[in-house]
């Protein structure tokens, strides 16, 4: 009896010591070391203890990090939930409520309310769903492994930095698993640019405070290159034979060489009506020559460098027409027969070009401008309608 007591004690012994001796995990040691870099960078020893002691990985940033789902939506899905009448009417609602403020901003920063009024809801139905993860674990656990370290780390950085500073303390840093934060989604390097405290209270609250929401939002388009009251572009009609090698990134018109090549507005006669003649800009087709086109100004590509996806700078563009009580419906139809490629076929059509001696850039499934153009040289070469734009039907053609 007193030997199995005995064998039972030296057991409980070896497994305390096994855990007072338990090898430092990978992640643990990752810490260590991106302390020594934050330390380097000024980060203080109160802070990093504050931020980094006790830090633990959230593997659910992993599976969202990684998801990159096979199926996609056709972008007339997307603006369907972006631009919902539920939106609309809420953005409407909210506008009414804080019209003073926007107004006040608007002025202050040359950025019209309406455009702030809806990237905040889009970005988080106006304050609605704002994201409740530890922006600090987040960031720390993207920048530990995965596609996204080096903007996890820099972004962890930023994140120390706005505590080091008094901006906000460790337990306020909250918001989306990419570490996007408050009613507008601000990550750590913007928010320490451009945030704004407009009310003068001594914090940059984006969090709480509607006034530095606002402020901040404007400020960071304003920098980015928006133009208070100059549209953010117009829907078009294309003429009858109309070259698509046109709807190219690279390629920028004032709106009277537009009118010369034969576009007029949807709902007009005249392109020219109703904007500066010589306003500059380009022309995109989102889904191809079998759906709408668009002419997009200087105010649209500073709504890309909010969040760089064509779906919601256009999202963006009509849900603020629709909050400033005009329509933003998009008139042609869009391709909704059409079957969004998957991610394997994507790949599999960029493989395609590239094994007929085009340049698609890499064969990573996202369809960019380099995609486009090669795909637009295909079809030309094809005697197909040079749109760029990657269907089940060019692919089929490829193949
Ligand atoms: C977005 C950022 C943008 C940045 C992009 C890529 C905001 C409002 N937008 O979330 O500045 O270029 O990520 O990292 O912070």
């Amino acid at each position: 009896m007193k030997k199995r007591l005995g064998t039972i004690a030296a057991a409980a012994i070896l497994f305390l010591s096994n855990i007072a001796h338990a090898e430092p995990s990978d992640f643990e040691q990752w810490v260590a070391g991106f302390r020594a870099e934050a330390s380097a960078a000024g980060i203080s020893d109160e802070v990093l203890d504050q931020a980094l002691s006790g830090l633990t990985i959230n593997s659910r940033v992993y599976e969202l990090n990684d998801n990159q789902p096979e199926f996609s939506r056709g972008i007339w899905d997307y603006l369907d939930s972006a631009v919902s009448e539920t939106r609309v009417r809420n953005g409407r609602a909210k506008f009414q409520e804080n019209r003073q403020l926007l107004t006040m901003i608007d002025q202050a920063y040359g950025v019209d309310a309406e455009i702030i009024a809806a990237i905040w809801g889009l970005e988080s139905s106006y304050g609605a769903i704002m994201g409740s993860y530890d922006t600090i674990q987040a960031l720390a656990t993207l920048a530990f492994e995965g596609r996204r370290t080096g903007y996890g780390r820099s972004q962890l950085i930023g994140a120390l930095k706005i505590i080091q500073h008094g901006y906000a303390s460790r337990d306020d840093l909250k918001g989306s698993w990419a570490g996007a934060m408050g009613h507008t989604q601000f990550i750590p390097t913007t928010y320490l640019s451009y945030a704004i405290d407009h009310d003068g209270d001594g914090r940059r609250d984006i969090w709480n405070n509607l006034g530095d929401v606002f402020a901040s939002t404007a400020n960071y388009l304003s920098v980015s290159g928006y133009r208070g009251n100059e549209a953010w572009g117009v829907e078009v009609r294309l003429p009858a034979g109309f070259d698509y090698a046109l709807a190219d990134t690279k390629i920028k018109k004032a709106v009277v060489e537009w009118a010369a090549a034969g576009l007029s507005s949807i709902n007009g006669p005249s392109l020219i009506d109703g904007f500066d003649p010589n306003i500059r800009g380009r022309l995109i087709i989102p889904a191809g020559a079998r759906g709408p086109a668009f002419l997009v100004f200087d105010n649209f590509e500073a709504i890309l460098k909010y969040n760089r996806s064509t779906a919601y700078a256009l999202a963006v563009s009509l849900l603020s027409e629709e909050i400033a009580g005009r329509s933003g419906a998009v008139v042609a139809a869009w391709p909704r027969d059409d079957r969004p490629l998957t991610l394997t076929e994507r790949k599999d059509l960029q493989q395609a070009l590239k094994d007929r001696g085009y340049d698609p850039g890499p064969v990573d499934g996202i369809i960019g401008a380099g995609t486009k153009r090669a795909l637009r040289t295909f079809q030309q070469s094809a005697g197909l309608p040079a749109d760029g734009y990657a269907s089940a039907k060019v692919l089929e053609a490829l193949k």
